[in-house]
């Protein structure tokens, strides 16, 4: 392609309203333009590279024998209500009216839609295990879009769902999946690192992995052992269980409550009582499904709020606010204490096993020492609330568990049959029984991924496409294109490459060589062919978008350079 009539719309300054660097860098580079909050549009280049994504991800999708189709993006509501997700999602699920009234959402997923599809076109338990997907725009009307690609309103989902007469057929499909997974991020050329993750909204009942780019820019935490292969989401992740060692001898000390004016937060316990915050014992009151929990957690911890939810099997999980609590508990919020509570308390493990701990005396200005769990509030609901924290040991080796920021750029579930049931999706199976539909879902995010692929390959300058993904693998870069014999041998060198099949680039603009080398960084095209003053000896100028230096070469050796990582094929 010719540079001189392509929208590639390059800029030199940074647009203030970008803060990530892929962001920046795939408006800079004229890969992006905004049309509105969360909504993009793909300029060609841009376009380029989502469909060399899009290729990845098909050719492998088709190799493990998943089918691809194409859903609709308006859903009857009725199949949300089916469902009964209608009422779960608030504003983010997008609805609409059609001309006679009827009520639509735009597709933020399409677990209802083909469950029904599966359902009226499948009769025989002959046709599974199947497995269909689709690259489609999704939408989700995000409270805060942000970060270019990553967190948009409207955005590119291969999205895969697939059907089985029962769980180990299922187990072998999500196998399959996850391997399938493996190989589309590594073609992207991303460094990844699949985790157990929690189901989450979309329930089911199985197992779930997230894949995760790993970016400082993520916004998931990654837990991961350097040892051993246990990785999990913060959300799921666990430590080994630390057995306390010394027994509480204090524990024929009875507690004392004792006035801790104007004293509430942990630190401040820390600082003016000289304790540590292991030796706390802070409780928090939170709203599930409308009724008001306690829960003790030891003062150095953090609730894990989908470990309690899965624990509670409560629906919704928020922090109770200042007036709730005063009536729930009867005493102040940064006072409140496990002693005595007229609600259901929860004990995180950690929690249970404090000596003689330190806890609010659920009245103003006061704290209570000396606190024996057990003895002093009941632990009769005790379990693992809580984050790990970076250090504890893994479960698995007791190797120190790291921490790393992550982008999720795929989730894989097992649903079993929590759409076919509701929708009533079933077949007869080998002995005639009917037999509701087990059901596994698997999506990337395609637009996410283009954006998580930039955030590791760019530098200063700008992106550094991998070859794989990059949206042609030769710049062509004549410098004055006043000069004949360039131009000449640039024409020469370009219809060479394009005959032997190389996607070619050519700056042919009449703009300054710094102007078109400074593009050519931004756009981060692989491999760079300058054709300057050695010309008229038929040697140019081979540079590679990752080294500093050119070599000068022929032509022939830079055909030769350029097919080599191609020679396999
Ligand atoms: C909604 C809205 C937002 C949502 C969902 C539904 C996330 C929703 C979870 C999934 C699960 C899997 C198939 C591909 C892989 C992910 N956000 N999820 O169900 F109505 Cl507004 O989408 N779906």
């Amino acid at each position: 392609m010719r540079q001189r009539s392509m929208l590639i719309p390059t800029l030199r300054e940074i647009p203030a309203e970008a803060e990530a660097a892929s962001h920046k860098l795939m408006i800079r580079g004229g890969f992006i333009r905004p049309l509105a909050a969360g909504i993009y549009t793909y300029l060609p280049i841009g376009w380029r590279v989502l469909r060399k994504i899009e290729h990845i991800i098909r050719e492998e999708m088709d190799r493990a024998g998943a089918q691809e189709l194409l859903m609709p993006a308006m859903q009857p509501a009725e199949l949300w209500k089916q469902s009964e997700r209608y009422g779960v999602y608030g504003p983010e699920l997008i609805r609409l009216h059609d001309r006679n009234q009827r009520e639509f959402a735009l597709g933020p997923t399409h677990e209802e839609v083909v469950t029904a599809l599966i359902r009226d076109t499948v009769s025989s338990y002959r046709s599974l295990p199947m497995t269909v997907y689709q690259i489609q725009t999704k939408f989700r009307d995000e409270r805060r879009p942000r970060f270019g690609l990553l967190r948009g309103r409207e955005f590119m989902m291969k999205d895969a769902y697939s059907f089985a007469i029962d769980w180990e057929s299922l187990d072998s499909t999500y196998q399959s999946m996850y391997e399938t997974y493996h190989r589309i991020f590594t073609r992207c050329g991303l460094h990844f690192r699949a985790v157990e993750a929690d189901a989450g909204s979309i329930g089911g009942e199985g197992e779930t992995h997230e894949f995760m780019a790993l970016s400082d820019i993520g916004e998931d935490t990654v837990v991961a052992c350097p040892s051993c292969g246990y990785a999990a989401n913060l959300e799921k992740a666990v430590a080994l269980q630390q057995k306390q060692e010394s027994a509480s001898p204090s524990s024929n000390v009875l507690c004392e409550k004792f006035a801790t004016p104007g004293i509430k937060t942990i630190e401040q316990l820390v600082h003016a009582l000289g304790i540590k915050a292991e030796a706390i014992i802070k409780t928090l009151v939170y709203i599930a499904d409308g009724q008001p929990i306690a829960i003790a957690i030891r003062g150095d911890h953090e609730v894990n709020e989908l470990k309690m939810m899965h624990w509670l099997r409560a629906e919704s999980l928020e922090l109770a606010d200042e007036q709730t609590i005063q009536q729930a508990v009867g005493g102040p919020a940064g006072f409140i204490g496990p002693i005595g509570l007229p609600i259901k308390l929860l004990v995180d493990h950690s929690a249970a096993q404090i000596t003689a701990g330190t806890a609010g005396a659920n009245t103003t200005d006061y704290h209570v020492r000396n606190v024996v769990p057990g003895r002093d509030f009941s632990i009769e609901h005790v379990g693992d609330f809580r984050n790990v924290k970076e250090g504890e040991s893994c479960p698995q080796c007791s190797d120190r568990l790291k921490f790393y920021r992550g982008i999720e750029v795929g989730h894989v579930f097992k649903l079993g049959t929590k759409y076919s049931d509701k929708l009533k999706a079933e077949t007869a199976d080998a002995a005639g029984q009917q037999t509701k539909l087990i059901m596994g879902c698997y999506g990337i995010g395609v637009s996410r991924l283009l954006s998580a692929i930039v955030e590791q390959y760019h530098d200063e300058q700008g992106i550094r496409w991998p070859a794989s993904v990059a949206p042609f693998q030769v710049h062509l870069i004549p410098v004055s294109i006043q000069d004949e014999t360039q131009i000449h041998l640039a024409e020469t060198l370009y219809q060479k490459l394009i005959n032997l099949g190389i996607e070619v680039l050519m700056d042919d603009r009449e703009e300054r060589p710094g102007v078109k080398f400074k593009d050519a960084d931004l756009i981060g095209i692989p491999i760079r062919l300058v054709i300057g003053k050695k010309s008229n000896e038929g040697i140019v100028e081979y540079k590679s978008r990752t080294s500093s230096e050119s070599v000068e070469m022929t032509v022939a050796e830079a055909i030769e350079h350029i097919l080599k990582p191609f020679a396999h094929e």
